[in-house]
């Protein structure tokens, strides 16, 4: 009774433009460097491709600052470029979902810019303003890069709200005109063919009126002011529901929410089927373990992915469907979260890529992943290019000093993911002929792309068997999944069944060998991350069987 479509038999692939594939030498990847690898990312089996912002935007976050939403960004490249590529992408049989970044506009925004040249402008409700009277912000929210979530413009005395950094100002939802506006601009792009987009943090839109102060408590345990107060607003389900009718269904577009911290009983709530608000979520709750945030240093114990997984499987329902991912551009590497050995890095890429394309759910894999990428030693400040991280960093300083701010940068910073991708061991990993906006990891000589298209057991040829596999199976996809000798620790074990279809996962999470399951009936190894079989399950061992 799970309703089939294609975006749950799909395999998504994140690309972050900016350091995906440079074509002109400038430093910076463009939108002809992605045509120029269409053909490597189909040899995957890939059959969607997520791409981050490339709209004009002068780049505070690196396109989630969008200045206008029918140009692309000159560095990118221009419309007829963008037109090429979408066809490019649908010649080959793949789709294309963009970044649609709604809950903010640049500060260079014609909107923002009219906005505040003239308060009585209707461009003036847009956005969030609001008078304060002392010298202080209207209210105690922190912004998610750094200090308030507001900012004063002087000569309108007056503040403007920005949930991220001050050059990206939060829209007024509650204005009918701001919503219109943004309905006719998704429905240009989808008009232009492209078959859906990911909301970037589309459950921040509604904010409670009147923008009271954040609850102390919750500001201290969650490390940001006010979140309670717009991470899941009052009027989400109606922007949302008008969203999906007003614009999605007549192109029968496809879409996944960004939605940090809602968890599991609203993510139902967003996307359960009868529902028609959105098709699927990304939840973050499993990218750290309990009690860490992204900036501590620590070893992520893979128990806890397994306990999450479990829990959301056998919970989320069959009117809901899962997507699957440990990587984006905002999050550290995860072979480096759970063991930085080198040692271990190719089989534990590898049990990575067995877990995350043998649930039940759809994969979305970000550039790197699919060659065992890992975090870039970054030596200095002066290397990182990234807001959050820069913001933080000069935060910290004066508490902590250099040296203590720079760790906890080193730990959590988003540009791990930013770093150039690693086709061959040319200059610069052939990112670029230029000089790279951020440098690459100088592991790239033994870590790329060309070497590891040669090596028949290498992290990318196991990516590829793996969703060959999955292709093949409708079991791998649409199949009950079933865990196997749950409780213990270090073991992750699960069938996926489909009448008379069956298939076996066995993973170990840890170090130490341990014993196998004894399963009845007959199972053949069609995968493993070991090239010999064995006894007992070896450290990070990754097993695929078949029932015969
Ligand atoms: O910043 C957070 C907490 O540290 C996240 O929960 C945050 O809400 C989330 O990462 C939002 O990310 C998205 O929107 C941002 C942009 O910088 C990110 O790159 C994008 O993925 C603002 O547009
Ligand atoms: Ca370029």
């Amino acid at each position: 009774d799970i309703t089939k479509t294609w975006w749950k038999e799909a395999v998504f692939y994140q690309i972050y433009p900016r350091s995906f594939q440079d074509s002109n030498g400038d430093g910076v990847g463009d939108i002809q460097g992605i045509i120029s690898r269409l053909d490597y990312l189909k040899g995957l089996g890939i059959d969607a491709i997520w791409l981050s912002p490339i709209y004009d935007s002068p780049n505070d976050d690196n396109g989630y600052d969008i200045r206008d939403y029918y140009s692309i960004m000159k560095e990118f490249g221009t419309m007829e470029d963008f037109d090429q590529m979408l066809y490019e992408i649908h010649r080959r049989g793949m789709k294309l979902i963009m970044d649609l970044v709604v809950n903010h506009t640049s500060d260079e925004h014609p909107w923002f810019r009219a906005a505040i040249k003239d308060t009585s402008s209707k461009y003036h409700d847009y956005y969030l303003f609001q008078k304060s009277k002392n010298e202080q912000p209207p209210n105690n929210w922190t912004s998610f890069f750094s200090g308030s979530t507001w900012n004063y413009y002087e000569k309108n005395e007056e503040w403007g709200l920005h949930l991220f950094s001050k050059k990206q100002m939060d829209l007024n939802w509650e204005n009918e005109e701001v919503r219109k506006e943004i309905h006719t601009m998704i429905r240009w792009w989808l008009e232009k063919g492209v078959d859906g987009f990911r909301l970037d943090v589309i459950n921040y839109i509604s904010k409670k009126s009147g923008l009271p102060d954040g609850d102390e408590q919750i500001g201290k345990l969650i490390g940001y002011y006010g979140i309670e107060h717009y991470f899941y607003g009052p009027k989400l389900h109606q922007y949302l529901k008008e969203l999906r009718r007003e614009a999605f269904e007549p192109y029968d577009a496809f879409t996944v929410g960004e939605t940090p911290g809602i968890g599991m009983q609203m993510s139902k709530l967003l996307t359960g089927e009868k529902r028609k608000e959105l098709d699927m979520v990304f939840s973050f709750d499993h990218l750290e373990a309990p009690g860490h945030v992204r900036f501590d240093e620590y070893r992520y114990d893979l128990n806890y992915l397994k306990d999450y997984m479990c829990y959301w499987m056998e919970h989320y329902g069959n009117q809901c469907w899962m997507s699957l991912f440990y990587e984006n551009h905002d999050n550290p590497r995860m072979v480096s979260k759970v063991n930085p050995d080198p040692v271990y890095r190719e089989t534990l890429a590898k049990l990575l890529a067995m877990i995350q394309l043998t649930l039940k759910g759809t994969p979305f894999l970000f550039e790197g992943q699919e060659i065992g990428a890992v975090n870039k030693k970054f030596t200095s400040i002066n290397e990182i290019r990234d807001v959050e991280s820069i913001n933080l960093y000069q935060e910290l300083v004066p508490s902590k000093g250099e040296e203590e701010a720079f760790r906890i940068i080193l730990s959590g910073s988003r540009d791990h993911a930013r770093t150039p991708m690693q086709w061959n061991d040319k200059k610069n990993a052939g990112f670029t002929e230029g000089t790279p906006w951020i440098s690459p990891n100088d592991d790239y000589l033994e870590w790329n792309v060309e070497k590891q298209l040669h090596q028949e057991n290498s992290i990318l040829n196991f990516y590829r068997n793996l969703i060959r596999l999955r292709k093949e199976n409708n079991t791998l996809i649409y199949g009950e999944f079933i865990p196997i000798n749950r409780k213990k620790k270090n073991l992750f074990a699960y069938l996926r069944k489909e009448g008379p279809e069956e298939f076996y996962v066995e993973c170990n999470l840890g170090i130490d060998s341990m014993k196998k399951t004894r399963m009845k009936g007959d199972y053949r190894l069609i995968l493993s991350n070991y090239s010999e079989p064995a006894d007992e399950l070896r450290p990070y061992e990754a097993n695929l069987y078949q029932r015969i």
